[in-house]
């Protein structure tokens, strides 16, 4: 027998029949539902009458093949994901501008640094580097920091990370370092992490990384926001004035508002809590107006200063520390407005390390030279053929005239007849020796070989020199981190062979790193190229404790309130907050909000299970007598205020909260860093020192919360 089809899309067909056609003011035909919404077509500009229901024979009969919504539909749908980056998957991006301070004319003929106040166009792309698209914001991981700027002379693209050196000094290699990265091939895990056999036994066995190592331990690969890392162009590069002189030059972006990284305990409670944390972070700063900035700053030298400097160059794998050449601020970048569209802004985008603009030119990084080769390669594939610079994201944004034609995808091709040239048609664009791009002629002979050059064989020095620079903290979260990282590998003689190479760095560290995974006695350390050099002096500026805010703009803190909370306090808080530029979400026992003392309504942001204190930057207990008692029942308010005191965190409290502190087991633990909360100026009090962001003094007594 057979059914009645059922009316589920009634409304929105009759919607559609009662649609009116308008004739636009060019002629062409605009069609308008009643409400006012364009009318849904296919690709092909057809108007679809109904979107819901496939064509059948007869409500419960086969489909037809003649629907060619259908088929377009589903077709393009089955065609959405593109391969994602081999590297780099995990991106977010946003787009800014670059501003120049200073004429950089005497070191660069390049256009965008000609002028003081000159604004060039810019967008950004953060990422991890191992994990796949999907992963979580928070993996142990290098973050990419690539900035494209689209200058008056075309695109320029600094490709860089948060860190300065890279794990190996040649491109050859880079394969074999994701390979062993990524999630092992026979079993497809872990995503997004290093801590397994294949990444150490790589490392292990390739000692020019250990500087890098250093760094990854360190709290730089758990930043606690893109807004607040710094990033580097890494290799050295060239500045080429208008007379052709070269400075070589290393580029640096430090973040207005400091540095600041999280814990490596929160990391993995936030990847649970908001995988997409870092996101979030940057959407809601840039939708609230609060632009992050950065400076670049310029590393400036000549050929005696390469030749005098105790390391090579041309070495990735080495800084110039910033005591020994400070350097310059030049300009700003500012990101100010976020994608329309991700797929086609943030995942389209194609960077190249190849796009320099005239004035600015490569040095002979063999790392550098084999990205200049890589990176274009790697577009195609991803972007499926060789128009992708017809994308707007990465069209040049000012004039361009090239004789390439067609391809797929093509939307633009050269006007005219004469698609060659010379040609004597007088059509199409001409060479210009006076403003095209001169690479640098460096004089370059030599024989043609497959060689390390000796320079590059020291190291241990600079990952020693990173590891004395320092804090106390800092050192105990590097080591907690070896232990960590070295307790997920199965192979004991992998993890004997990483302590081998940490006791040329330091011997204590390489110690407490054995201890940590017991061993029972020390291996011996690493037969090394060179000897560690003792006498490099620590470089403060690689601490990210030193190069801290000392303030809480920008910050967000988390505010645990119940019905009954005291408003004074509150708006006290809310005083400070605004006047140190800080963010806040109020956490509740339910999402709609609370009642404050007043009987005023405080809309809540979340409710206690959704907003973990891992979330925040310092925490405000503003609750009453009664709300205090409900809270007690709940597991995540204990955890709330106990994870907030591990992470050293500090803690503002109302006296009402004294129970919740009972039952976190932190009340006989107060210290300056658990401030009361009572009036106008206890509240002052808790803000002149919430903006050290953490009590450092407070982690030997909570026990170490891992690097
Ligand atoms: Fe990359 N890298 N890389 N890399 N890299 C890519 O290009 C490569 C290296 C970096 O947000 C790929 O478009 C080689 C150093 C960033 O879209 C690929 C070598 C540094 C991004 C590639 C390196 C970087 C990439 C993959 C060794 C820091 C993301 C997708 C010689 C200075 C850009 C893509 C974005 C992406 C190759 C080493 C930074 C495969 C061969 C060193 C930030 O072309």
């Amino acid at each position: 027998m057979a059914k009645k089809s059922t009316a589920t899309s009634s409304a929105s067909v009759a919607t559609i029949h009662d649609q009116k056609l308008h004739r636009g003011e060019g002629g062409e035909l605009h069609q308008r539902a009643e409400d006012g919404a364009p009318v849904l077509t296919t690709a092909q500009g057809g108007p679809v009458a109904d979107d819901q229901n496939t064509l059948r024979v007869g409500a419960r009969g086969p489909a037809l093949i003649d629907d060619f919504h259908f088929r377009e539909k589903i077709f393009h749908f089955d065609h959405e994901r593109i391969p994602e980056r081999v590297v780099h998957a995990r991106g977010y991006g946003a787009h800014g501008f670059f501003e120049t301070y200073e004429s950089l004319a005497a070191y660069t003929r390049a256009d965008l640094f000609q002028r003081a106040g000159e604004r060039t166009p810019a967008f950004v792309r953060f990422s991890t580097v191992a994990g796949s698209k999907g992963s979580a914001d928070l993996a142990r991981d290098v973050r990419g920091f690539a900035v494209k700027m689209y200058t008056k002379e075309g695109n320029w693209d600094l490709v860089g990370n948060n860190i300065p050196v890279f794990f190996i000094q040649d491109a050859i290699k880079f394969p074999d370092l994701i390979h062993a990265a990524k999630p092992e091939p026979d079993r497809a895990f872990p995503q997004a992490q290093t801590a397994h056999d294949t990444f150490w036994d790589f490392i292990s066995l390739t000692p020019e990384s250990m500087n890098m190592v250093m760094w990854i331990m360190s709290d730089r690969t758990i930043p606690r926001s893109f807004r607040f890392m710094e990033g580097f162009g890494v290799h050295t590069f060239r500045f080429v004035n208008a007379k052709d002189e070269s400075t070589f030059v290393k580029f640096h972006w430090k973040p207005k508002l400091g540095l600041q990284s999280v814990a490596w305990n929160e990391a993995v409670k936030i990847n649970g809590a908001d995988p997409d944390f870092h996101r979030r972070d940057l959407w809601q700063s840039i939708q609230s107006g609060n632009f992050p900035e950065w400076e670049l700053q310029v590393q400036l030298f000549d050929q005696a200063f390469a030749d005098s400097f105790d390391f090579d160059i041309l070495d990735p794998t080495k800084i110039i520390p910033e005591e020994i050449l400070p350097p310059h601020p030049v300009a700003r970048l500012v990101l100010d407005r976020m994608p329309d569209n991700f797929f086609a802004e943030t995942e389209q985008v194609a960077f190249m390390t190849q796009n320099v603009p005239p004035g600015i030119d490569f040095s002979n990084d063999p790392l550098l030279q084999g990205r200049n080769f890589s990176y274009l390669d790697t577009q195609l594939k991803r972007l499926g053929g060789p128009n992708f610079t017809h994308l707007p994201i990465n069209a040049p944004k000012c004039p361009f005239h090239t004789f390439q034609q067609d391809g797929h995808m093509a939307m633009r091709n050269p006007v005219g007849r004469a698609n060659y040239q010379p040609n004597s048609f007088g059509e199409g664009p001409r060479e210009s020796p006076a403003q095209g791009y001169r690479h640098f002629s460096a004089e370059e002979q030599g024989p043609k070989v497959r060689l390390r050059p000796e320079s590059f064989a020291d190291h241990y020095s600079q990952a020693r020199q990173f590891f004395i620079s320092q804090t106390p903290p800092e050192q105990s979260h590097i080591a907690a981190a070896l232990i960590f990282e070295l307790s997920k590998v199965q192979t004991p003689t992998i993890r004997e062979r990483m302590v081998s190479h940490v006791m040329n760095i330091d011997e204590a560290l390489a110690s407490k790193v054995a201890h940590g995974l017991g061993f029972k006695s020390m291996p011996k350390p690493a037969d090394a190229a060179m000897p560690t050099r003792q006498d490099l002096e620590p470089s403060p500026a690689l601490s990210i404790v030193e190069r801290g805010p000392k303030r809480f703009e920008g910050r967000k803190l988390g505010i645990l309130a119940t019905d009954g909370a005291d408003v004074r306090v509150f708006t006290a808080v809310l005083d400070n907050l605004t006047k140190q530029k800080a963010v806040f979400e109020v956490i509740a026992p339910k999402v709609a909000g609370v009642t404050m003392s007043d009987g005023s309504w405080v809309e809540a942001h979340q409710m206690i299970d959704g907003g973990p204190s891992v979330l925040y930057d310092a925490v405000a207990l503003i609750v009453s007598t009664n709300g205090v008692a409900d809270l007690l029942k709940e597991a995540t308010a204990r955890d709330f205020v106990a994870d907030a005191f591990t992470h050293c965190k500090f803690i503002g409290y109302v006296p009402d909260a004294i129970p919740l502190l009972e039952k976190a087991g932190i009340a006989g633990d107060l210290d300056e860093g658990t401030i009361e909360l009572k009036d106008k100026e206890s509240v002052a009090a808790f803000f002149e020192e919430v903006g050290k962001l953490r009590v450092w003094a407070r982690e030997p007594t909570v026990g170490s919360f891992g690097g």
